[in-house]
């Protein structure tokens, strides 16, 4: 079904990656070019991109050297459109990520092998020591997410954080 998981798996989280990195480097991920063009709003499991002025709700999220996220729970209603407002309080660079666990997971261990690979989508923040990012998402499926920061070997010191995206009820006639 794969060629190998990794290869598979490179190629699929190439389409992930934005082209800032070495043309090579990026050559060298596949036979297909890459487009670093504007904001996709692409379907995922976990919503999908959503504009600024959409948002009706800001958490603030903190994350630092100590590979952890203030909160590291996160819980909101299914069809929410919430800006996550990202800050660095550590002096390394970190990010914060949204996704499933599984991919999360994949992606995590992908970094660790290649630690320079660069990659950029909306539902990712990278946020250098002492700054704020931003990711501005529409929460339109429910289930349990996870958000992580995916910098080499901080997923696997724990930076991890519980994203429960709850399901609209419908409301009952009284
Ligand atoms: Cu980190």
């Amino acid at each position: 079904m794969r060629l190998t998981a990794s290869t598979s798996f490179l190629a699929a989280c190439c389409a992930l990656c934005v082209g800032l990195g070495m043309p090579d480097d990026v050559q060298a991920h596949g036979a297909q070019p890459h487009h670093a063009g504007p904001v996709r709003k692409e379907q995922k499991d976990w919503g999908i991109a959503a504009e600024r002025r959409d948002a009706r709700r800001t958490i603030r999220i903190t994350m630092g050297d100590d590979m952890r996220f203030h909160p590291d729970n996160i819980e909101v209603k299914e069809g929410d459109t919430v800006r996550l407002s990202i800050r660095n309080t550590g002096k390394l660079m970190h990010e914060l990520v949204i996704g499933t666990p599984p991919v999360l997971e994949e992606h995590a261990a992908l970094m660790v092998k290649f630690p320079d690979m660069v990659h950029d989508e909306p539902y990712m923040a990278h946020v250098p020591p002492g700054q704020s990012g931003e990711i501005v998402w529409t929460f339109n499926r429910a289930g349990d997410f996870r958000f992580a920061c995916l910098m080499a070997g901080h997923y696997q010191a724990g930076m991890v954080g519980d994203l429960r995206v709850s399901p609209r009820v419908a409301s009952k006639a009284p």
